[in-house]
């Protein structure tokens, strides 16, 4: 985006308005039990490299990367570039999807390393909410400070959602199951998230992408 940017094929008004946008918010399981278990630099490191990986992911599926909250992730899609509807959902799906996959691995080499396993840390698991509906987007903040983001309750719901999801599962609202393949998802019931008046029907996405 920055080198279409650059070459002015692409030109974004950052000034905050309403749009339909898929929030994807994800979090690490019994993150704060597990900071209190490792020494403080072997968290940042092992921190860092999470919050990197999950970035790729992201970022290799057309995501914007919101921002990063302690150890929770929050990505948009259809925004600051307008997307379909249905196009948010195929990438935030499978941005999910290859976090998921990037997390086995990354719990492989900190195996390896030693920093998870026998010295009583469970490797990390994570989970995933993902939700469409309207946001303000846009830049928030003053000449001193400001900051990309979505505002509004869909925002929430998809923090809701995550929380609401059973360890290493991606879970969705029925405005996100309506794009994807009957096959590949599952229903979960109607949820009662907090913060949230009406309840919120929820599916669960398969963890890898059917072929
Ligand atoms: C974090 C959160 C993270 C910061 C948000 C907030 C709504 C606006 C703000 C995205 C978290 C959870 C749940 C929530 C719910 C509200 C979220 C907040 O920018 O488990 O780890
Ligand atoms: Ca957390």
């Amino acid at each position: 985006m920055v080198q279409r940017a650059a070459q002015g094929e692409l030109a974004l008004d950052l000034t905050p308005e309403p749009r339909l946008v898929t929030v994807l918010f994800s979090d690490i399981v019994g993150f704060t039990r597990m900071s209190n278990i490792l020494q403080s630099s072997r968290i940042a490191e092992l921190l860092n490299e999470y919050l990197a990986e999950m970035t790729r992911a992201i970022f290799a599926n057309g995501g914007t990367v919101d921002k990063f909250v302690g150890d929770a992730v929050m990505a948009i899609y259809g925004s600051p570039e307008e997307l379909t509807a249905q196009e948010q959902v195929r990438r935030a799906v499978a941005s999910a999807q290859a976090m998921l996959k990037a997390l086995d691995k990354l719990n492989e080499r900190w195996q390896s390393l030693g920093l998870i396993g026998d010295n009583g840390v469970p490797p990390v698991k994570f989970r995933c909410g993902i939700h469409q509906g309207n946001a303000v987007v846009g830049m928030f903040g003053g000449a001193e400070r400001s900051d990309y983001t979505a505002i509004g309750p869909s925002v929430n719901i998809a923090a809701r959602l995550q929380e609401a999801a059973e360890p290493n599962t991606i879970l969705v609202s029925a405005t996100v199951a309506q794009y994807l393949d009957s096959r590949m998802v599952r229903n979960y019931g109607a949820l009662k998230l907090k913060g949230i008046d009406e309840d919120v029907l929820g599916f669960v996405v398969s963890r890898s992408p059917i072929s």
